[in-house]
């Protein structure tokens, strides 16, 4: 194993000074070391294009590249910024991308990470991009490696990372919250207080797998979810696109603050055409709890005000069960395009499963369920 601490200081002596990124599971440990100490100035990005985009300015500025995480399905969201920017074809600025290998070839992964694990050299080779899979053995000499290439090619370089290659590290530091629900508590109270028609599109990560635990302990059906996997941030989009069908069903967002944050726009989409059977719930923990608990920039900002400025005709924010399910049945009655933010803990059960059912098949059921 690599010790995050190790890594951070041959980093740091290599002149590296700032990190940006969006966390992934495979080097939790490594970005608990970024954002625990003063080593690096670290950047909590809200998207991996974000990301690039602050790594070019920080080259602009310094002459010096930053390093940029991220697993390597946000990759994909990053090759705008380098195929149009960083690239050597336009303005030429060198970052070092370290990018978690979910799904490799042979290794347990989830669906969603199949079909990005399997083309992700190729992925670099077409875009021309250098690169290197860490090695235990090797690390130090690949980080030398990587910060030569930097400084003699105006371009980006990456370092590809497998799951299991770096240590946990874990932070001293001390969380406040005042919340009171935790994730699957707010979801069951959801799950009941909300009326048998409505159908809920969940966020990719443990809200989705909580959803689908909650169907299997009370024996209800998975017709009525849509458990996003992947696609971080799409959940909100992929109801407005529910919600375009002529129905009377009401179409329940259940989003994460990091993936709200992500995909921020889509709410001013969302407030534009104000579709009053949208109903937007965002599950706050200020947290990606889901890659490991990494602060999300949340608990600075104030998801109310900026839904009722994109347009939403009734927002508000609960942070307790009582009131979550008062505000459950004003969604229920209010005919308007609605926000509730839910203000919940960190934390989820050890033991928490996954899907049991293939996305195909929850595709089919859920679309079975919204025709009838
Ligand atoms: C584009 C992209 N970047 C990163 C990830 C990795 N990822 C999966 S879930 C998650 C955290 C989601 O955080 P939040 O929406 O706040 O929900 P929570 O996990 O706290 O329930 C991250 C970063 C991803 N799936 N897709």
């Amino acid at each position: 194993m690599i010790s995050p601490v190790d890594f951070s200081t041959m980093l740091h002596k290599l002149g590296f000074e700032t990190t940006v990124g969006v966390p992934d599971s495979t080097f939790k440990g490594l970005i608990s070391y970024f954002s625990s100490q003063d080593l690096f100035r670290h950047v909590i990005a809200s998207n991996e294009c974000e990301a690039m985009g602050i790594a070019a300015g920080y080259y602009l500025a310094h002459n010096k590249p930053a390093l940029v995480y991220m697993q390597n399905s946000g990759f994909c969201k990053t090759l705008n910024p380098y195929t149009s920017m960083l690239s050597e074809d336009v303005y030429g600025i060198p970052a070092l991308l370290l990018v978690g290998w979910r799904g490799e070839p042979g290794q347990k992964d989830e669906p969603q990470h199949k079909m990005m694990g399997r083309i992700m050299l190729d992925l670099f080779k077409v875009l021309e991009i250098e690169y290197t899979v860490l090695e235990e053995s090797q690390w130090e000499n690949q980080l030398i490696a990587a910060r030569d290439y930097l400084n003699r090619f105006h371009r980006p370089y990456i370092i590809a990372v497998k799951s299991n290659l770096f240590d946990e590290f874990n932070s001293a530091k001390k969380e406040e919250s005042h919340a009171t629900m935790t994730r699957e508590e707010a979801l069951n109270i959801i799950v009941e207080n909300v009326s048998n028609r409505a159908v809920f599109i969940s966020t990719t990560g443990k809200t989705s797998r909580e959803l689908f635990e909650i169907r299997e302990q009370r024996r209800q059906s998975h017709g009525s979810d849509f458990y996003t996997v992947g696609s971080m941030g799409c959940a909100s989009a992929i109801a407005f696109g529910v919600g375009l069908a002529e129905s009377d069903r009401k179409v329940f967002i259940l989003d994460g603050d990091g993936a709200a944050i992500m995909q921020l726009g889509t709410m001013a989409t969302i407030g534009h055409y104000k579709n009053s059977r949208l109903k937007h719930i965002i599950l706050d923990n200020h947290a990606h709890e889901s890659t490991g608990g990494q602060p999300t920039v949340s608990a600075g900002i104030d998801f109310v005000a900026i839904g009722r400025a994109c347009g939403y005709e009734y927002a508000a924010a609960v942070d307790n069960a009582a009131d979550l399910e008062k505000s459950l049945q004003i969604l229920e009655n209010n005919n308007q395009l609605s926000l509730l933010v839910v203000q919940i803990k960190k934390g989820s059960r050890p033991d928490l499963g996954r899907p049991t059912t293939t996305p195909q098949e929850n595709r089919d059921a859920f679309t079975g369920y919204f025709r009838q």
